[in-house]
């Protein structure tokens, strides 16, 4: 029986405080076609989620906001007149930040669904997933396999999907190095994992005690405090034999993470920028970019086929997120730690 309402973590404007609150159900009968009703199970937070919250971006989330775009949860409705559904009610499915896309446009033909010119984002132009129901669409929910735990699952939606295509993405081969500012965080310390499954030799660049352990712990090679470090160019250099690494995925929140990445990657090195500030632009020296045949790509999220590479292999027990959990009602919280970069992995929170 589904309720009338639901608790449910709202931004009522662009930097406004969260409210939980009381909030209608959509019935099953006003679903469209193609859509699905969830009851969620818990629910991952992503940096991506304050940015949301506070308007960091050039582009405006919806507002009043549900956020949360890493979430798994039951499928307890489908819209009427919905054609050849892959999921059916009572599958276990993850909702990502890629609500929705066309499929028949250039850019879904060409497996960038993401980039769809009518994509629909969870928690940014469609209500996401910090509430007890969520409606998403039956072609991009991810199935949950059997047996993988819906808490492990949840971040996988999000940090581990994007991390696992930036790595996919990032021209590497087996014994590179990789390096990795903002290992210590979500999406950061799942791209250890995801590059250690590609044979790939993990620097972990973060800051603090407990994010150094957690990295090295996870299998980084070494760990560079951003912190303490005088010269990280001359750090990952020592530790990459004078050469310099092969990659750099980026995942920091904050613009600091890309400067010098150029300068500390060997000749006809990748740089993959994941993390996302909202108004920096990107340093780099024009002059050494072409002198050693550097790759500058951005990466964002995954599709469909990602996510179900991305969950497989953490299904497996290859990769594994650390997370704490916690109430809804802590959302605050949450995203003040994150602020301040006190959240070493993620955070999941349960209904
Ligand atoms: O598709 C995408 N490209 C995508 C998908 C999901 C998330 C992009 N993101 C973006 C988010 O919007 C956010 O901007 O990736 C960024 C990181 O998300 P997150 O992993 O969820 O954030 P976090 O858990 O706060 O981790 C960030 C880490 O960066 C460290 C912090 O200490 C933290 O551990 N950090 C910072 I801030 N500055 C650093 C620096 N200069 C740094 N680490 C190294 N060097
Ligand atoms: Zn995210």
């Amino acid at each position: 029986q589904i309720p009338e309402t639901m608790k449910a973590a709202v931004v009522p404007q662009s930097g406004a405080a969260i409210e939980i609150k009381d909030v209608r159900i959509k019935r099953p009968e006003e679903l469209a076609p193609g859509e699905c009703l969830l009851k969620m199970i818990c629910t991952g937070v992503c940096h991506t989620d304050l940015h949301a919250a506070l308007g960091d971006w050039p582009v405006p989330a919806k507002t009043p906001l549900i956020g949360g775009h890493e979430g798994v949860g039951i499928v307890v409705a489908i819209g009427a007149n919905t054609a050849n559904s892959p999921v059916k009610m009572g599958d276990r499915v993850g909702v990502k930040w890629l609500a929705d896309s066309c499929l028949n446009c250039e850019q879904c033909r060409n497996g960038r669904e993401q980039n769809c010119y009518s994509a629909q984002l969870s928690g940014f132009t469609v209500d996401g997933t910090f509430s007890e129901y969520v409606v998403s669409f039956v072609n991009h929910v991810t199935p949950i396999p059997e047996g993988f735990d819906s808490y492990a699952a949840a971040s996988i939606l999000c940090a581990g999907v994007t991390v696992y295509r930036a790595i996919k993405y990032s021209q590497t081969s087996t014994g590179d190095w990789i390096v990795l500012p903002g290992a210590g965080g979500g999406l950061g310390h799942m791209a250890i994992q995801y590059a250690k499954v590609r044979g790939l030799r993990p620097i972990a660049i973060d800051t603090g005690a407990e994010k150094r352990k957690l990295c090295m712990d996870l299998g980084a090679e070494a760990f560079i405090d951003f912190m303490e470090s005088k010269d990280i160019v001359a750090d990952v250099k020592a530790i990459t034999g004078g050469r310099g690494a092969h990659s750099a995925v980026v995942t920091t929140a904050s613009p600091s993470g890309y400067t010098q990445a150029v300068d500390y990657l060997r000749a006809g090195g990748t740089l993959m920028a994941v993390g996302l500030p909202g108004k920096a632009g990107l340093e780099a020296s024009i002059f050494f970019t072409v002198f050693k045949s550097i790759s500058i790509l951005g990466s964002y999220v995954g599709n469909r086929q990602d996510a179900y590479e991305a969950i497989d292999i953490a299904a497996r027990g290859l990769v594994e997120c650390k997370y704490v959990c916690q109430e809804l009602s802590t959302l605050t919280s949450v995203y003040k730690g994150m602020a301040e970069g006190k959240v070493a992995g993620r955070i999941v929170l349960k209904f």
